[in-house]
C-alpha cells in the first residue's frame, strides 16, 4: 500500500472503531456491563499519532504512541457526555484530554487538542485520575494527583511523592491551577464534594504514610476547607474505614463525587488487596445520610464492580478503577469505569436500581461463619417462598 491507501485505510478503521455500536450485557441486575471498552488508545486522533505528511513521514510511521485511555473522570456538559480521560503515552507520562459522546455510551471522540495544564510549584512528572465537580459556587473543578519526584530520597529512582493538585474551569478548555492542596500526609484520590457544608468547601481525602502505603490507619477521609484557593486539610477524620481481609485490607480511597438521591449519598469507591499476583483494585458503593455525608448509612458486603474477562488484563494487570460517573435527571447512571490501567468502559444502571442495591445488599460480616449466616438468610426467603 502506498502512502495515501494506507492513510485512507486508517482512517476508515479509525472512524469504525469510534461509531462501533456498543451493546449491554446483562450482569447481575444491578448495572449492565457492555461488550466493547468505549475507549482504547486506539481511539485516539490519528493526528495525535502520525506525522499526515507524506515528505516527512514517507514510510506513515507513528511518531507518538498513545498507550492507554484510563481513570477519567465525568460530567454532563450540555446535552453531552464528556470525560476527562487520563492519557498516557508510550513514554508513561499521563495528562488529560476530553472525550465526548452523544449518549453516554456511543461514539466516545476526542477533542481535538489535549488539556494545557498550567503547572503550579515544581513542575509536575505526571498527573491524574481527575474528579470532576460542578461545584455550587458556579466553577466547575478537576482534583487529580501530581507525582513528583520524592528529592529526600534522589538515590531511588522509584521514591515518589503524591498530593493533589486543584485546578477550576468553566469550558474545559482554559483551566486556571489554585495551589496544590496543604496536607499532612500525601494524597492520592482526593475529591470535593458538590456542595457547601456549614459554608465550607468539603474534601474526601485519603491520607497514606507514604507514595503507595496508606499505612495502618487511613481510609477514606473527610476534610473541610475554608479557602479553596489556598486549600489546606487542618483536621482530617476517616468516614470510610479499611478492615482485615476485605476488599479494602490494602488501601480504599473515594472515586467520582457522590451522587445525591432522596434516601442519601451514593458513593463509588475503590478497594485494594494485596496478593501473590500484586495488588488487586475492585469498585464498591457505600450510602451516608442525606444530612450527614460522613455518616455512613449502608455498605453492601464486598465489590460491585471487579475485573472481568479481557478486563484483568493490561498494563497493570487486575484493576478495575473508577473517578468518573453521571447522573442524569431521568436517574439514569452511566459509572465510568477503567479496566488494567489500559481502557474506559461504561456500565449503566440507574439511581433507584443503585441506591436498592446499597440498602439491601446486606454488609460484610467480617467473619466466614456470618458470610454463611447471611447466606442462610436468603436461602431461607427463597426456599420459604410461596
Ligand atoms: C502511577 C499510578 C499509581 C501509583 C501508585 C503512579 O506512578 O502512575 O497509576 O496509582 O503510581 O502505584
Ligand atoms: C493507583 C491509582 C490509579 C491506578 C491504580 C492501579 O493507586 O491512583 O491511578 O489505576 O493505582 O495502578
Amino acid at each position: 500500500m502506498d502512502f495515501k491507501e494506507r492513510l485512507a485505510w486508517l482512517e476508515r478503521e479509525h472512524e469504525a472503531l469510534i461509531t462501533r455500536k456498543n451493546e449491554p450485557v446483562y450482569v447481575n441486575g444491578v448495572y449492565e456491563r457492555y461488550k466493547y471498552p468505549i475507549l482504547t488508545g486506539e481511539h485516539a486522533p490519528l493526528f495525535w499519532r502520525y506525522d499526515l505528511d507524506e515528505k516527512t513521514n514517507p514510510f506513515l510511521e507513528e511518531r507518538f504512541g498513545i498507550h492507554a485511555t484510563f481513570n477519567s473522570g465525568a460530567i454532563k456538559w450540555g446535552d453531552k457526555y464528556v470525560l476527562v480521560v487520563r492519557v498516557e503515552a508510550a513514554d508513561r507520562k499521563s495528562f488529560f484530554a476530553v472525550a465526548e459522546s452523544p449518549d453516554g455510551v456511543d461514539n466516545f471522540r476526542f477533542w481535538d487538542r489535549p488539556i494545557t495544564m498550567p503547572e503550579y510549584g515544581e513542575p509536575a512528572t505526571n498527573i491524574y485520575d481527575m474528579r470532576l465537580t460542578a461545584h455550587e459556587d458556579g466553577w466547575i473543578y478537576g482534583l487529580f494527583c501530581v507525582e513528583r519526584k520524592d528529592h529526600d530520597n534522589e538515590a531511588d529512582l522509584s521514591a515518589a511523592t503524591a498530593c493533589c493538585g486543584i485546578a477550576r474551569t468553566k469550558d474545559l478548555v482554559n483551566w486556571e491551577r489554585l495551589p496544590d492542596l496543604k496536607s499532612r500526609s500525601q494524597q492520592r484520590n482526593v475529591c470535593l464534594h458538590p456542595e457547601f457544608v456549614d459554608g465550607k468547601y468539603a474534601l474526601y481525602t485519603r491520607p497514606q504514610d507514604g507514595f503507595i502505603d496508606a499505612g495502618s490507619g487511613g481510609g477514606i477521609g473527610w476534610a473541610l476547607i475554608d479557602d479553596i484557593t489556598a486549600a489546606e486539610v487542618k483536621e482530617e477524620k476517616i468516614i470510610n474505614l479499611r478492615h482485615y481481609h476485605t476488599i479494602t485490607e490494602v488501601k480504599n480511597g473515594e472515586g467520582p463525587h457522590p451522587i445525591k438521591t432522596d434516601k442519601g449519598w451514593l458513593h463509588l469507591a475503590h478497594g485494594v488487596r494485596g496478593c501473590a499476583s500484586g495488588l488487586r483494585y475492585v469498585l464498591y458503593m457505600y450510602m451516608t445520610a442525606l444530612d450527614d455525608p460522613t455518616r455512613v448509612i449502608a455498605q453492601p458486603a464486598g465489590f460491585f464492580i471487579a475485573p472481568d474477562g479481557g478486563e484483568f488484563i493490561g498494563d497493570v494487570m487486575n484493576v478495575t478503577f473508577a473517578n468518573g460517573w453521571i447522573a442524569d435527571p431521568d436517574g439514569k447512571v452511566f459509572i465510568y469505569y477503567a479496566s488494567s490501567d489500559t481502557r474506559m468502559h461504561v456500565a449503566t444502571s440507574t439511581v433507584d436500581r443503585l441506591v436498592d442495591y446499597c440498602l439491601n445488599t446486606e454488609p460484610d460480616g467480617l467473619r466466614t461463619g456470618l458470610t454463611v449466616e447471611r447466606l442462610n438468610r436468603l436461602i431461607d426467603k427463597n426456599l420459604n417462598r410461596k
